[in-house]
């Protein structure tokens, strides 16, 4: 079934020509010039530093952290998730009108189809969120736009069109998805029915059971933070990559989800709550700052990484970091693991900048946010990951939409064999 999609579609319609127009002026006029060089150090290094992808929804300044089309997400933070997904794909905020409309796009009175469920209840019992979610979006995937198109030989410049269409209704089936799989693995009871007139961040939390206005708040924060991270960053360049290939959005979204799903990732929410939940229950409570040093010198002596700190781009505070514990400070007094984590960051950069390894000390935005679940009762740690799962997907599917409509190439770099480096590497 084609939904209407007019505002966003026609919105982005009268933008592609000149998007496309400036994409070619630009390879005529600076195609040649270099934006980067890799040392051997970098390509056995994951590539850190490289810049060898274009991605226009929003930087990682390394002090500054995450800026969205020119705005920092601090200034966001009393926007809806919906403002920040017309932000990512058209360029600027939307005005009253607009928001209203982009809002019932996502909105739709959809259902997430019947074998969807069929398909996530049959997972073995245990199964990881991450893991069902993703499974989520494979078993909806034949409802694609971009997958029924393909088929009919759609041409290459319409793909865009195919690919919003399938971006809506993915944005807007995920609240459902997420909760539902909330309330199926921790036997929470029968799932709740998307509401098409809350927001999606109130419609997910109502259907995660929650009733709390404050809770709603804090899901739209998490939201906005959590939108997007650049291109780089493993969930949105696999997303990319998979997308590259003309993959629907719900394969290529899915594959993101997958990266996400890694401890040096988005699973460290989960791996920073638990590691607070230790400290506190090793101390009897909100431990000491002499008590915090001794418990990351124990982590660090065993081998392991401190969750929730450190960044790939990141030199200073993530400034996500900071919108959580700002709530938190206003929400969460008498909270033993807010506590921990409010006096934890204080204290473990101090410990890291000692060990002198991690290039960023500080906390990264997911030490806060496995507190703010907790705080709500929502205390299933193997979940953490989902609600960054399906606010990223903002930004996946605003990079995919435009993408296709810049008709960008498949992602394939070269790799070279450590022989070719020994004897051919130059410089
Ligand atoms: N604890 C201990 N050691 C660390 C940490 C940390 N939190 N962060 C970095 N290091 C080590 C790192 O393992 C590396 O050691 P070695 O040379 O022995 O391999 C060294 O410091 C240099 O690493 P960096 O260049 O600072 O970090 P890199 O860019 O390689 O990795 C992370 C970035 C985020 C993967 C890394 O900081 C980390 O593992 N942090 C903990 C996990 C985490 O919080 N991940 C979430 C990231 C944010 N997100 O939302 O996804
Ligand atoms: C993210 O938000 O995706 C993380 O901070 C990881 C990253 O940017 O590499």
């Amino acid at each position: 079934m084609m939904r209407v999609m007019a505002p966003l579609h026609a919105l982005l319609a009268s933008q592609i020509e000149r998007m496309r127009a400036d994409r070619a002026a630009l390879l005529a006029s600076q195609g040649d010039r270099v934006i980067s060089e890799v040392t051997v150090a970098q390509a056995v290094g994951g590539m850190r530093d490289v810049r060898a992808l274009v991605c226009d929804t929003s930087e990682v300044d390394p002090d500054r952290g995450l800026i969205i089309r020119g705005l920092p997400v601090l200034g966001l933070l009393d926007r809806f998730p919906e403002d920040i997904f017309f932000l990512l794909l058209i360029g600027r905020l939307p005005s009253a009108e607009e928001a209203r409309d982009v809002r019932a796009e996502i909105a739709a009175p959809e259902r997430v189809p019947e074998t969807v469920w069929r398909a996530v209840e049959a997972m073995p019992r245990g199964s990881r969120p991450m893991s069902m979610l993703s499974a989520g979006l494979l078993a909806m995937e034949h409802e694609s736009v971009v997958a029924k198109r393909f088929s009919e030989g759609m041409p290459r410049d319409e793909y865009w069109r195919a690919t919003l269409e399938d971006a809506l209704r993915l944005l807007g089936s995920l609240p459902t998805l997420a909760a539902c799989i909330y309330r199926l693995r921790y036997q929470k009871g029968p799932r709740f029915v998307h509401d098409p007139a809350n927001d999606w961040a109130r419609d997910y939390g109502a259907m995660l059971g929650i009733r709390n206005e404050t809770f709603y708040r804090a899901m739209r924060m998490a939201a906005v933070l959590q939108s997007d991270h650049e291109g780089g960053n493993v969930c949105a360049f696999t997303c990319h990559t998979v997308g590259s290939v003309l993959s629907n959005p719900y394969l290529a979204v899915s594959a993101g989800f997958n990266g996400l799903a890694g401890p040096l990732h988005g699973r460290s929410a989960q791996e920073s709550t638990q590691w607070v939940l230790d400290a506190i229950a090793r101390y009897g409570g909100v431990p000491t700052d002499a008590q915090i040093e001794e418990f990351t010198w124990e982590t660090l002596r065993a081998g392991r990484v401190v969750p929730g700190h450190g960044h790939a781009v990141l030199r200073g505070p993530d400034p996500r970091f900071t919108a959580m514990l700002d709530f938190g400070r206003a929400h969460f007094q008498g909270d033993a693991v807010f506590e921990t984590v409010e006096r934890m960051s204080h204290v473990v950069p101090e410990v890291l900048k000692k060990h002198g390894k991690a290039k960023n000390p500080y906390p990264n935005v997911d030490f806060g946010m496995g507190a703010l679940w907790h705080h709500f009762g929502i205390t299933e740690m193997d979940y953490y990951t989902v609600p960054f799962a399906i606010s990223l997907a903002m930004g996946m599917l605003a990079q995919l939409v435009l993408n296709r409509a810049l008709g960008s190439p498949i992602v394939r770099p070269r790799s070279v064999t450590t022989e070719w480096i020994r004897t051919r590497a130059r410089g």
